[in-house]
């Protein structure tokens, strides 16, 4: 494949998020670094990739703004666009008009709901030129496109030095009691109760907020840090140095799943309250999705947090996040799905 890589264009509208943005240059990169396919990412603004992945100026993915003009040739054998963001008309009729049609897919939001897996893989035909576009929905069940993870991830892992990672924040070493939880939601009104919560806590708690402008402060037994936002794989670190993680979004709800540490979602809100069912097929499918129940609905603005019952629940979560995390990294990941789907399109 290295003599004749697979060129590959991914195209990313960033909205008001890191999320997109987040998901494309993970599944980019992993398509270049694991594949060696020759990407080039489309992005409309640099803002989130430049915090996401300061170094991506040094490759292997080829980052372009967008809109920006190209040659009407100049397209990809795999075209992705990312969340349903269409290429432009001019690079969609110069793809009509190549030899053999590039591989065009949608990749879609993540959902653990049943009805993912008879989507995933569903084709539409263009209306007017001889394309057709697939539908790629990620997904935990073995029908679906699977979720993003990179090859080198035990090995990260298992090279992960926490305490030096304390150090170079300024942390003090862990003491064996402490509750160590990063936090990273969206504006959420049920934050300055379960603050005081926290503060009330017999057990000393340590909140580290990734991207938080507030000062560090200490409250009897709740002593917060702001940390800088991480570059995409050394957020895999925090998550690693916690013993529970709030995490929103879709991204970063998966790397807390390969974490393998209780964690609390925030999900994205949606209009019509969609993400109440995307919230509960989750909690459906999770070995321990009914002791997350109450405090995650409580969190997603269902009720009041309950801090004491849900922090009581917590060593019994250990063993059950770990068990999910060893069930899911046993499935096939996303980018090897989507290579496999496409390489059998292009023969
Ligand atoms: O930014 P998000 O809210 O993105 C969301 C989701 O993608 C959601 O599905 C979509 O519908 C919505 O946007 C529009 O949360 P998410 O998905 O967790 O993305 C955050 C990214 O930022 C993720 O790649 C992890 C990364 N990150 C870091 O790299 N460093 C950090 O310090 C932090 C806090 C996050």
């Amino acid at each position: 494949m290295t003599n004749n890589p697979i060129r590959c264009d991914i195209f990313c509208v960033v909205v008001d998020n890191y999320g997109d943005a987040g998901v494309c240059w993970r599944l980019a990169r992993q398509l270049a670094d694991e594949y060696g396919w020759r990407v080039r990412l489309w992005i409309d603004n640099p803002v989130p990739l430049q915090l996401l992945a300061p170094d991506h100026a040094s490759g292997p993915v080829e980052v372009r703004p967008w809109p920006s003009p190209w040659l009407a040739t100049d397209t990809a054998d795999v075209v992705i666009e990312a969340f349903a963001c269409e290429p432009p008309p001019s690079y969609v009729e110069a793809m009509a008009t190549r030899s053999r049609p590039p591989v065009w897919l949608n990749l879609e939001y993540l959902s653990a709901e049943r009805w993912v897996a008879g989507c995933h893989g569903m084709s539409s035909p263009h209306p007017r030129l001889p394309l057709v576009k697939h539908f790629f929905f990620p997904g935990f069940a073995a029908g679906t496109g699977g979720l993003l993870r990179e090859r080198d991830y035990d090995v990260r892992r298992k090279d992960f030095d926490a305490a030096a990672f304390r150090a170079e924040f300024g942390l003090p070493a862990k003491s064996p009691d402490e509750l160590t939880i990063s936090l990273f939601s969206y504006e959420n009104p049920a934050l300055p109760a379960l603050m005081k919560a926290w503060a009330a806590s017999e057990r000393p708690i340590r909140v580290l907020r990734p991207g938080n402008g507030d000062a560090a402060s200490k409250t009897r037994n709740l002593s917060a840090h702001p940390l800088p936002f991480l570059p995409q794989r050394r957020y895999d670190e925090l998550l690693w140095a916690c013993d529970l993680n709030f995490v929103r979004g879709e991204d970063s709800f998966v790397r807390a799943q390969w974490a393998g540490k209780p964690f609390v979602w925030h999900i994205y809100p949606q209009a019509d309250d969609a993400h109440r069912a995307k919230l509960d097929a989750f909690l459906d499918i999770h070995p321990a999705g009914g002791q997350l129940k109450a405090f995650w609905h409580a969190w997603n603005g269902l009720g009041t947090p309950d801090w004491p019952d849900f922090a009581a629940r917590l060593p019994g979560l250990e063993g059950a996040s770990q068990q999910w995390a060893r069930t899911l990294a046993a499935r096939p990941d996303l980018a090897s799905k989507l290579v496999q789907f496409c390489l059998e399109r292009l023969k």
